[in-house]
């Protein structure tokens, strides 16, 4: 029984590590200094189902398989701890929990300032060696922050209303 579910949850994992590579090298948009995609949505499927740890694990192998198979710039380790933050972030506000208005929000606000805002103008800075309080880094950032909350918001209180997530709760229970 527990071989099986191990199984289980690696494709599981699997699987949504596939989508994060899709979402984001595929169909994301990328500039030099601005990242916009959807891979919020299966990271956050992902923290739902596995918690921080296991969340932060598999957005850094999406990251890596993701700069191997499609890299568009030099690899950045700064970006791997984005990855690694963000999908531990979105394990501690959803795992085994419903989605309320509340947690999409707090989730949207923390994944925004930290990552966002405050780390990769960091990492942009340092990678492409130009002053902190650059235009190039702040002006599309923050146009693109203040259409980008309200979107992830909504999308993410939406996903709780369509996953079910009762079920996979039930799930854990009988399985522990
Ligand atoms: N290094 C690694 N490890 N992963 C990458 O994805 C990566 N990408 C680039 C260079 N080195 C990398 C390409 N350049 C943003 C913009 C350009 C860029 C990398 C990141 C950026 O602005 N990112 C997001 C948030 C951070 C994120 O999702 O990781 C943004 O705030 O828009």
């Amino acid at each position: 029984m527990k071989k099986q579910l191990d199984a289980r949850s690696i494709t599981t994992m699997a699987l949504l590590i596939a989508m994060m590579v899709t979402l984001s090298r595929i169909l994301g948009i990328e500039t030099q200094f601005l990242k916009v995609s959807f891979t919020f949505i299966p990271e956050i499927i992902m923290g739902m189902l596995f918690g921080p740890i296991w969340t932060g694990i598999g957005s850094v192998i999406a990251d890596f398989i993701g700069m191997s198979l499609f890299a568009k710039a030099p690899f950045f380790i700064g970006f791997t701890i984005n990855a690694f933050l963000e999908g531990a972030i979105y394990g501690y506000f959803f795992y085994k929990k419903e989605i309320t208005w509340k947690n999409s929000i707090q989730s949207v606000l923390v994944s925004t300032i930290l990552i966002n805002l405050i780390l990769t103008p960091l990492w942009l800075a340092m990678m492409y060696h130009v002053p902190l309080n650059s235009w190039v880094i702040w002006t599309p950032r923050l146009i693109k922050t203040v259409i980008w909350i309200p979107i992830q918001t909504a999308i993410t209180y939406f996903l709780g209303g369509v996953l079910p997530y009762k079920q996979w709760i039930a799930r854990f229970n009988r399985a522990h």
